[in-house]
């Protein structure tokens, strides 16, 4: 039988990213169609029958698909420079949890599907858990066809070359009525199990988070023949302007704010940005509080703006406001795994844009950096390997 390591393993080359370090799967790209591709056969190998819905999702079922069906996934893109277990942890232990499922002779009283959610870090178009705020109705179905890649490529153009019909994504009525309950299994994003804490614990909370596009425009020019007296340079006020974020969420308990992509236009060394777009994540518990942060960010952007003789301005890419599990759901992850502890999360998940709709839980598997979004994630063989037998326990609960 497989473990989860073995099948992380038989992945582990697939969209390593050699300049940043670590893997870099956007979605729709080869990398991550190998990652479709290799775990359509891994669902093949278990007897799972797979399809892709509207909007890009995929579905291992075992049983018919049906409404109300238990369902469980994750996804397999990644951010730039990412670890290798953020995603592909969930999706493997999925499958190793079915492994085992049908060692133990379970009868499922429902059907039981895996899924792959695309799009969930929103690398390549912008927005975070693209598919399931699809699937869902989260976002506007004509905004998403819209969305670009750094390349101007739109989404509808990616998902019709990926097979897709464009003007199908959206909320897809039939694909949510099978999910009767959903639960993700994700490596721990943080230190909340810490080093000596046990292997799994139980997700309640997701603190709300969003993004915001602020492009701050000046006057291009040649960096040579241009004096310092005479510029109006973009680059100049987005670095005080980094320094104003920080400075902000630090004097506010529990706020989380980063810019973490800058990208002066045109981006020549000898020249003087024309304009310069900055990318703000800002998360809080509170989203009154993250939509005070967003707004002190804001007003600080156009005076250092105005006195660098620029113009800032801001749009919001995407939020999600803070979500907290279903309670009942919750008791039956908690009753299936007692003595796991209860953990909220800063990070957003499918699962998270899930718990809108129907019950959704969170199982987080020891990460004993705590750093994820980095090559230095990590999980330990048997703490993987712990982690699938928990998801098998839950979902043998559910079954
Ligand atoms: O950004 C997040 O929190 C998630 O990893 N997409
Ligand atoms: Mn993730
Ligand atoms: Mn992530
Ligand atoms: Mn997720």
């Amino acid at each position: 039988m497989d473990t989860v390591t073995s099948l992380l393993d038989s992945i582990a080359d697939v969209g390593r990213d050699p300049g940043r370090g670590g893997y870099t799967r956007p979605v729709y790209s080869a990398a991550e169609r190998d990652l479709r591709a290799w775990f359509t056969e891994q669902a093949g190998r278990r007897g799972l029958a797979v399809e892709t819905d509207r909007n890009g999702i995929l579905w291992a079922w075992w049983g018919e698909p049906q409404r109300g069906a238990l369902v469980t996934g994750s996804h397999l893109d990644s951010v730039p420079g990412g670890g290798a277990f953020d995603g592909p942890l969930g999706v493997a232990s999925a499958l190793v949890a079915v492994d085992l499922l049908k060692a133990r002779g379970v009868q499922p009283n429902r059907s039981l599907a895996v899924t792959v959610f695309p799009e969930e870090e929103g690398s390549r178009f912008g927005v975070a858990c693209l598919g399931s705020r699809l699937l869902t109705g989260a976002i506007d179905a004509d905004r998403a066809r819209n969305l670009k890649d750094d390349d101007g490529n739109s989404l509808a153009d990616v998902a019709r070359i990926n097979g897709l019909d464009p003007q199908h994504l959206g909320r897809d009525e039939d694909a949510l009525g099978r999910i009767g309950d959903f639960v993700e299994l994700h490596v721990e994003q943080g230190r909340g199990l810490g080093e000596d804490g046990p292997a799994v614990a139980v997700g309640s909370s997701i603190l709300g988070h969003g993004r915001w596009k602020l492009s701050i425009c000046g006057q291009g020019n040649h960096a040579g023949t241009t004096l310092m007296e005479d510029r109006r340079d973009p680059m100049v006020a987005a670095a005080q302007v980094v320094l104003a974020v920080k400075q902000v969420a630090a004097q506010t308990k529990d706020a989380r704010a980063t810019v973490g992509r800058l990208q002066p236009v045109p981006g020549g060394t000898n020249v003087i940005a024309s304009r310069v777009d900055l990318w703000l994540d800002v998360r809080h518990p509170q989203d009154e509080v993250t939509a005070q942060l967003v707004e002190a960010i804001h007003g600080k952007a156009q005076k250092i703006a105005a006195f660098e003789g620029c113009q800032a301005t801001l749009a919001e890419e995407s939020f999600s406001g803070t979500v907290h599990f279903d309670a009942a759901l919750q008791r039956q992850v908690q009753n299936a795994l007692p003595g796991a502890p209860v953990l909220p999360t800063g990070a957003g998940h499918d699962a998270g844009v899930l718990a809108g709709f129907v019950p959704s839980a969170m199982v987080f598997v020891k990460n004993p950096t705590g750093i994820s979004h980095s090559p230095e994630e990590h999980v330990e063989d048997a703490d993987a390997d712990a982690g699938a037998g928990a998801l098998a326990d839950v979902l043998e609960a559910l079954l």
